[in-house]
């Protein structure tokens, strides 16, 4: 039986992977484990029965078995805890790795969704500075890049990052990873109907 995601049926964004179910896809996709999808109305998410996947109606949830998820974050960190490829071996990298997966929902995330100008270049100016000509966060690609970036694409194109070229570039690496360009493409495949 294979993990459940649950997804918006008629995505606001027109399916250009902006929702918060595109990084649970693409953490799956990065570890290689196969996954279905539940397609749900607006209306669907209201029910009681889906607030039992999920107490405050939105997406996405994840189901494994007797495991129900819901909050993007919590559900990428246990896929990358139960899957290898997301977290490195050794100790404190993947404390870091972890660190940087809440520094992106914690710190960046609400910035982005701010609306506050000044505040966000700040904080890009910041982590382009420790990005610096690095190809990820702090060694290889990890959960902590899969979130930040994930995190950064609603600013891709946008007068906001003209000073930090090294992001840009950064997100155009993470969205070029086949993983993530799998996720973007959904198989009709996966998609679950009962
Ligand atoms: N912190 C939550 C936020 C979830 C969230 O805001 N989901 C949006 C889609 S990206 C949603 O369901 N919006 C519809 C609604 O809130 O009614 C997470 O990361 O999972």
């Amino acid at each position: 039986m294979h993990p459940i995601v649950s997804i918006f049926k008629n995505p606001p964004d027109g399916g250009r992977g902006y929702h918060r179910d595109m990084r649970v896809r693409w953490a799956l996709e990065e570890v290689g484990q196969a996954y279905q999808l539940r397609l749900l109305a607006f209306s669907e998410m209201r029910r009681p029965e889906y607030r039992k996947l999920h107490p405050f109606g939105q997406m996405p949830t994840y189901e494994e078995g007797d495991l129900v998820l819901f909050e993007s974050g919590a559900i990428v960190h246990h896929i990358a805890q139960s899957y290898s490829g997301l977290l490195p071996p050794d100790q404190n990298a993947r404390s870091r790795a972890v660190m940087w997966m809440f520094a992106a929902l914690n710190t960046v995330e609400p910035c982005v969704d701010s609306g506050s100008v000044g505040y966000l270049v700040q904080r890009l100016h910041e982590l382009s500075a420790v990005l610096d000509a690095h190809d990820w966060l702090d060694g290889e690609f990890s959960g902590g890049d899969l979130l930040m970036v994930s995190v950064l694409r609603p600013l891709r194109g946008s007068d906001v990052l003209q000073d930090t070229p090294n992001l840009g570039a950064y997100i155009a690496r993470a969205e070029a990873r086949p993983a993530f360009q799998r996720a973007l493409t959904m198989s009709s495949d996966l998609i679950r109907t009962a």
